[in-house]
């Protein structure tokens, strides 16, 4: 395996700035035909006049070459090597046609040109073209794919779609035929896509600000075409959106969405023909949580707005990856934002970003949002260069103004549009746009970790003094935006409004001078950076969370400080005993919630009485024991469970009687209500200490789960019954019958069934799994299959039982898993590797196992970088 080192980049010495293709597909056999056309490139200035063109040799067989219409020699004229083809010298001018042979129904990577049901597709970011052909496969060439012509056979594959819009098509005799198509926007091999299948679409259309008509195409295979009417609605609002909030219109007059069963990553924004994992694009009520909508509009609005972000202007090399990524979460966020509740989606956001991000970058995968090396360009498309990332856009804004901001963005669409740039030249856009000095800021860029923010503050006669010190990987202080409000002690009411604080030094002094009294401060508020805050005493002021939990008016510090009274309480659990004091306030604060009739808000309600995550929890100590910490946090919503039995029923029944009768909808409310009364549920079940008590929890559940109105409630009483026991446990298995029944073979719905079953909290859950892997319907071939039973259970605290079964369970499945898709198998290793963060002897069978996997020849590059970075 090579390391690839961003210090290292080049232009190429040619660029091929036209390419004409032709798919020629049968059973078996696919040929491909290329015509590219090469000029030298003028902002090259190295000595090298070869041009390299990159290919897998596994994938792609190289049948013919010839150069302006003479046939090359091997040896002669170009050179073969692993992964590429070297072409010596071409002339400006050049035309170079090469024929290969692939054959994409033996393609389980999923990467280049696949089959998957009754269809064929691509999935080319980021190295996935070089297993359809030879060519240089990197961002930094754009071309204009002029002509694509896909041929395949009429009657099996009635739709044939590529990138652009459609110019020709027609019959070839032979129960063939064809169509061809032209994308007249220059881009990268990355963004290049075909479709060749038999499918069933929903059309409609959209006029944009300047009044052209767009013609919008979802497609799925025709039995799931009922479950497209959400995506085509989300994407017309994205559509919308863009135009109103960045001045961004759609450029092509044709957008095609397909749905894929089997498929590598969440979705993919080629340009005018996206292809989406069904799980991100189908959805309805019966087969479809709430959860699965919101999903769903994210990403569908992620994609679109890939176009401008992404697609018009894209990364220089893969190192930049976070120049469009971490900006199209960031606009995906906003999106959504706008479209729900934006202190949902905060809140809804950094739960992810702690449980997923800080995780990933305290351990061995730990690495700059833009990374310095990578083996394989596939393990960074991570929560870092992902989320974090788009915390970095976020602090843009929240630095330059949401004003600033778009005279940013303007400037970075006016200097950029059509090419490949880095993230420097984002900073320079913002920078130059708004006249503020960001040089500092910049180390975001280079810095891993996540900062730690230390807050001390004093009042002395109406002045209020908050001293800041930070800490991180950096030797140098980073440009760290930190938004306070000051409340009122005595009143409750807010002293100072919402300020945002630039931090710039290692320690600095923020002085509020002429208060009427004490205050409490609100710090970091929205979260306005992504960094731990801690007290400078180390002690948690809990009658000042407890205050804030109460009052603060910034919807995600309200939401936190409770989150913060909860989890002093589960560690209080964990170490010895929790104490009165600790019980009272977070008692007082799950009361008030559960008890306010006032608030409309019921998603904030729901979010404020769930406990943080174990993943959440376990980041907050050195040494993580995660059955200790599955058992805390259990006996803290056990104890506020029998606290509030009542008023949990009381909510419960009237969350039910209020939802009665009234139509299915997905708008916020609905959505609050269904996930209030889940959350009521899920206390409620969670009192089963005697076999009366099992019982009354099994009935309430199972009611729940035969009167559900649609997935969401189906799942959440599935949720809570696939972990009952004792006197639940038939109740368990009649719900796990019926719901696999209903489910009729959707595959969608039977993720569900698998991984409802692989997260139960059951003694017997391996062996649970182990049944479940022999299941008929398992497969370890799809890897949404594969994340819904495999995933689900590195993510269960059984996963990490004393014996170390689980671990080597888990490498077992990863030794067959990485001979049929890299990618999926390196992504799942992910739960070995944070060996370290265990105690001593779970972390030492965890490290036997991944040297084990490092051990196992072959491995793909991708796992071998995973494993080693895990050894290390
Ligand atoms: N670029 C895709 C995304 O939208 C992933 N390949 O995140
Ligand atoms: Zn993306």
């Amino acid at each position: 395996p090579v390391e690839i080192f961003r210090k290292d980049y080049e232009p190429l010495p040619h660029l091929v700035e036209k390419i004409n293709m032709l798919f020629s597909i049968e059973e078996g056999k696919t040929i491909v035909t290329t015509e590219l056309f090469i000029e030298p490139n003028e902002s090259y200035n190295g000595k090298s006049r070869d041009l390299t063109l990159d290919g897998d040799e596994t994938c792609v067989k190289l049948l013919a070459l010839s150069l302006n219409g003479k046939d090359l020699e091997e040896g002669t004229d170009y050179t073969l090597a692993p992964g590429k083809l070297i072409l010596k010298n071409p002339p400006a001018g050049a035309v170079l046609k090469t024929v290969v042979e692939i054959v994409p129904e033996d393609n389980t990577q999923l990467s280049g040109l696949y089959k998957d049901g009754p269809m064929y597709c691509t999935q080319c970011e980021a190295m996935g073209f070089r297993r359809i052909t030879y060519y240089p496969d990197r961002p930094d060439n754009m071309a204009v794919f002029e002509n694509v012509r896909l041929e395949a056979d009429k009657e099996a594959y009635p739709v044939l779609l590529a990138n652009g819009n459609m110019i020709d098509s027609g019959d070839l005799g032979d129960g063939r035929h064809y169509a061809t198509w032209t994308d007249p926007y220059p881009k990268p091999s990355y963004l290049f896509c075909c479709v060749v299948g038999d499918l069933g679409k929903i059309h409609d259309t959209y006029t944009t600000m300047s009044g052209r008509k767009v013609d919008l195409q979802v497609f799925s295979e025709s039995h799931n075409v009922h479950k497209l009417d959400y995506a085509m609605e989300s994407l017309k609002n994205s559509m919308k959106w863009d135009e109103d909030r960045f001045g961004l219109e759609y450029d092509l007059d044709l957008y095609n969405i397909v749905a894929v069963d089997s498929f590598n990553m969440g979705a993919m924004e080629n340009k005018g023909l996206n292809v989406f994992n069904t799980a991100y694009v189908l959805a309805d009520k019966d087969t479809a949580t709430d959860s699965d909508f919101e999903r769903v509009e994210g990403v569908i609005g992620h994609e679109y707005f890939h176009n401008w972000t992404g697609n018009r202007v894209t990364c220089r090399d893969w190192f930049q990856l976070t120049l469009k990524e971490g900006l199209t979460v960031f606009r995906d966020q906003e999106f959504s934002g706008d479209m729900n509740s934006k202190a949902v989606n905060r809140i809804e956001n950094v739960r992810g970003l702690r449980a997923g991000q800080f995780r990933e970058d305290a351990g061995p995968m730990s690495h700059p949002i833009r990374p310095d090396s990578y083996i394989s360009m596939d393990n960074f498309y991570t929560a870092t260069v992902y989320s974090k990332g788009a915390e970095i856009i976020r602090m843009y804004q929240t630095l330059l103004s949401v004003e600033g901001f778009r005279k940013g963005m303007d400037l970075y669409f006016e200097r950029h549009d059509g090419s490949a740039v880095t993230c420097d030249d984002f900073l320079s856009a913002m920078s130059d746009a708004t006249g503020v000095d960001l040089s500092q800021f910049a180390l975001w860029y280079s810095t891993n970790g996540t900062p730690v923010v230390t807050y001390d503050t004093k009042y002395e006669d109406g002045t209020f003094v908050l001293t800041l010190t930070q800490k991180s990987n950096s030797d140098k202080p980073l440009h760290i935006p930190i938004s306070v409000g000051l409340l009122n002690k005595e009143t409750g009411e807010e002293a100072v409004a919402t300020k945002v604080l630039d931090l710039k030094e290692m320690t600095q002094e923020f002085k509020f001078e002429g208060l009427k009294g004490d205050v409490v401060p609100s710090i970091l508020r929205e979260f306005s950076a992504p960094v731990k805050l801690l007290p400078a005493s180390g002690e948690e002021d809990e009658e000042a969370l407890a205050f804030l939990a109460a009052r603060d008016t910034d919807g995600f510090n309200k939401w936190e400080a409770g989150q913060k009274l909860f989890t002093s309480l589960i560690f209080q659990a964990k170490d010895a005993e929790m104490t009165d004091k600790t019980y009272d306030f977070a008692k007082e604060a799950f009361g008030r919630t559960l008890t306010d009739k006032e608030s409309k808000d019921y998603s904030i309600l729901a979010y404020a009485l769930i406990l943080p995550s174990e993943g959440t929890l376990g980041e907050l100590v050195d040494v993580v024991d995660p059955i200790a910490i599955h058992k805390a946090r259990g006996a803290v919503k056990k104890r506020l469970a029998r606290e509030f039995a009542t008023e949990l029923k009381e909510r419960y029944d009237e969350l039910t009687a209020a939802m009665e009768g009234s139509e299915f909808k997905v708008d916020a409310e609905s959505i609050g209500m269904r996930r209030l009364r889940n959350v009521c549920l899920e206390y409620l079940c969670s009192i089963r200490e005697t076999p009366e008590e099992q019982k009354t929890a099994a009935e309430l559940a199972m009611s729940h789960f035969k009167k559900a109105s649609g997935m969401t409630d189906k799942v959440a009483a599935l949720g809570a019954l696939a972990s009952m026991d004792g006197e639940g446990a038939s109740a368990r298995d009649e719900a796990l019958e019926t719901f696999y029944k209903d489910a009729d073979g959707d595959a969608l719905v039977l993720n569900k069934w698998f991984s409802l079953q692989a997260m139960a909290d059951l003694p017997d859950i391996l062996d649970r799994v182990k049944k479940l892997k022999e299941h008929p319907d398992f497969t370890l071939k799809n890897p949404n299959r594969c994340r819904s039973l495999i995933g689900a259970f590195a993510m269960n605290t059984a996963f990490h039982e004393e014996s170390g079964a689980g671990y080597a369970f888990l490498r077992e499945i990863l030794e067959d898993l990485d001979q049929l898709n890299p990618q999926i198998s390196s992504r799942m290793a992910g739960s070995l590797i944070q060996w370290k963060k265990y105690d001593e002897k779970r972390g030492q069978i965890m490290k036997a196992e991944l040297q084990k996997l490092a051990d196992m020849k072959p491995i793909s590059d991708d796992l071998f970088e995973i494993v080693s970075r895990g050894l290390k």
